[in-house]
């Protein structure tokens, strides 16, 4: 660590230093982001990008007293190592230590916990509001990167900001990207903005007259006023910012430490809602990141000097079959399309961009909007894959009520990221979607045990026509490819609304849905050594269920456990609740597991199913601990690798 750095032990220390020693942090800050991160995996480009508008901001403001929102929360490393949490920093993305992202719980200087895009404008204008309203005082700060401004959230918070006047300082951190190249026609009117070539010749004097405005009120306001409206007059950049209120400055050069300090300042001094466009580069200071921004958006660990990716597994991801089984889909169908919201490559839809770009949509991060359109496509005939994580689908729940479902239209919803993410942690687990699709009339909820089920169950959403489907599928590793007995089970062919019977047993029934069908299955065969007979069905479907055979199976069984990778309330599990509750005779008892009422931290995605019993072993244990057996001993490998006896079980 440098020895500036060595020395910042919070905001304050920030403050106390010199104009050169603030560009020297700077440089040890970047360096210091690029040694962890390169261990520890993790976002980077847009990271080391805000490094030198971070330590302008905690130059100018002062956190908490000031509030700083970043939108999305995945570039603040600077901002943590800067208040208070430098050591802590070493845990970064670790189990147990610092999370990837703001983190209210971490640090008073983080007011949010945040992960999804384009939220920092509408709490920081409600912050700033809510400050008014009880007469506290306290600068508000939000920073919201040039792909997230054009969500439609964003664009409500502006408007909402712009008529209110509250002060409200909105930073456009602008890099021209998203995860790639930043997409639509609003990207093209910042680019013109940057690019106007008149406007650049006159830029260093605006923020040269910027930097020399007294810092007194009223003169203070005129100044501004005659300078960006003799620009806006000149060049006209920012109109549409203006237009909506805001008084529009830039764009300024987001890495001339010196020159935000100063920008920062004065327009800190301005009423009322302000628009500073910042222009920074993705993965500055770090010469591989900035030639192939889209690569280092984020990064498993890598050799810092080379930036050779050291890869945790070569094992073909969920993501992978279902791109693959969407291009097949493609080729058979004309009809077929994709949409993605800003994440092509993370669902897995490269390939089908590149063979068929005319079908292929990329909305950029407008997940509503990418629900509704998808609604107009069906409408006119089309069958649309919407391919987006579980967690940012959440944002386009009416949409998909109120668009498609109550319309009947046959869209399909292609979840990736369905379940415990990992190192993400809580705002990117996608923990919510069997609940929020199964209770909406008219949807087929569906997943597959493994990759091959998955290529079954893509091309057959690609052709259901009776109303919208749901298919999530987890992140990581197809299951196939572990060592479970089960890979050697080629999955039986698909028909709507049918289970797969994986095993036969008399005493238990695990009814267990995508993920969870392998450590079910391998749980069922463990307990064989323990004299206990389980079923194990796969699911396949949450709705319709497979009423007919969970009930014939269910019969005579002295414990039904439900198993799934999502929240329990409104579950997988909480169905085949209703289905016994609806039966006149009486049924055995039930154990659901699953994802628990609350919400998951960080960590690797096996440890953490583990914790809240969502492993092979766990089952078990499950199984023994309510049927009051003590477990045999075992030897070898086999589920999860624990031995377990009836000490260890009494003891739990
Ligand atoms: C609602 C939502 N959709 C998608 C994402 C995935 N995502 C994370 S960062 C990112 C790009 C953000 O680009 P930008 O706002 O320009 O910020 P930058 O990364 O360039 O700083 C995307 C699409 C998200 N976090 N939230």
């Amino acid at each position: 660590m440098g020895p500036l750095l060595s020395r910042i032990q919070s905001p304050d220390d920030v403050k106390k230093l010199s104009h050169k020693e603030l560009e020297e942090l700077t440089t040890e800050l970047r360096a210091y982001i690029l040694e962890v991160v390169s261990v520890n995996g993790g976002h980077l480009g847009a990271a080391l990008g805000a490094v030198d508008l971070t330590v302008a901001l905690h130059y100018c403001f002062t956190t908490p007293v000031d509030t700083v929102v970043w939108d999305v929360g995945h570039q603040v490393h600077a901002h943590k190592i800067l208040t208070g949490r430098r050591e802590a920093f070493k845990t970064f993305r670790q189990p147990g230590g610092m999370s990837g992202f703001s983190n209210k719980d971490e640090s008073e200087h983080d007011p949010f916990t945040t992960g999804h895009a384009a939220t920092s404008i509408s709490t920081g204008l409600g912050i700033a509001v809510g400050r008014r309203v009880s007469s506290e005082g306290g600068k508000v700060v939000a920073i919201i990167g040039d792909a997230s401004i054009v969500s439609g959230m964003a664009f409500e918070a502006m408007n909402h900001a712009g008529h209110l006047k509250d002060d409200l300082i909105v930073i456009l951190n602008d890099n021209e990207m998203s995860i790639s190249p930043t997409v639509g026609a609003f990207s093209g009117y910042l680019n013109r903005i940057i690019s106007n070539p008149s406007y650049n010749r006159m830029r260093k004097n605006v923020e040269n007259a910027i930097r020399h405005i007294p810092k007194v009120g009223e003169r203070m306001v005129k100044k501004a006023k005659k300078i960006d409206e003799g620009v806006k007059n000149l060049f006209m950049p920012g109109l549409l910012f203006e237009e909506m209120g805001f008084r529009y400055f830039g764009p300024i050069d987001g890495h001339d430490v010196h020159g935000l300090v100063q920008i920062l300042h004065n327009v800190s001094l301005i009423k009322g809602p302000v628009f500073l466009h910042v222009v920074t580069k993705k993965g500055r200071g770090y010469k591989i990141a900035e030639g192939d921004p889209q690569k280092w958006h984020a990064s498993t660990p890598f050799e810092l000097e080379t930036g050779c990716v050291r890869k945790t597994s070569s094992s073909r991801t969920y993501t992978q079959a279902f791109g693959e089984a969407a291009l097949e889909a493609a080729e058979k169908n004309p009809k077929v399309v994709a949409i993605t919201a800003a994440m092509c490559d993370g669902t897995g839809l490269l390939e089908f961009s590149k063979r068929f770009p005319d079908r292929f949509f990329d909305v950029g991060i407008a997940e509503e909007h990418g629900v509704a359109f998808a609604a107009g496509l069906a409408e006119a005939g089309i069958r649309p894959l919407a391919a987006i994580y579980s967690t940012f689908l959440q944002r386009a729940h009416d949409q998909i009520i109120h668009d498609v479902a109550l319309q009947r239209l046959p869209v399909a919803f292609c979840l990736d990221r369905a379940g415990l993410v990992g190192e993400d942690g809580p705002t990117h687990h996608g923990t919510f979607d069997i609940a929020y699709m199964r209770k909406v009339p008219g949807m087929t909820v569906l997943s597959p045990r493994d990759g091959r089920e998955l290529a079954l169950m893509t091309a057959f959403v690609a052709e259901h026509t009776a109303g919208p489907i749901s298919l999530r599928y987890p992140r990581g590793p197809v299951a196939e490819e572990s060592a479970s007995p089960l890979r050697d089970r080629t999955p039986e062919p698909l028909r709507l609304g049918a289970a797969e019977t994986l095993r036969a047993g008399k005493d238990v029934l695990f009814i267990a849905f995508g993920s969870m069908v392998y450590p079910a299955f391998e749980a069922a065969e463990a307990l064989a050594a323990d004299g206990v007979e389980a079923a194990v069905l796969n699911a396949r479907f949450a709705k319709p269920l497979d009423e007919e055979t969970i009930l014939r199976l269910a019969d005579g069984k002295k414990l039904v456990l439900t198993a799934e990778e999502g929240s329990l309330p409104g579950g997988f599990g909480a169905a085949v609740l209703e289905l016994f509750a609806r039966q006149d005779t009486a049924m055995p008892p039930v154990k659901n597991l699953g994802i628990p009422d609350r919400f998951i931290e960080h960590g690797k995605r096996d440890v953490l199913l583990d914790s809240i019993g969502l492993s092979a072993a766990k089952m078990r244990q499950e199984v023994l601990r309510t049927l009051g057996i003590s477990a045999r001993p075992r030897n070898g490998n086999g589920s999860g690798g624990e031995k377990l006896t009836s000490e260890s079980l009494r003891s739990r």
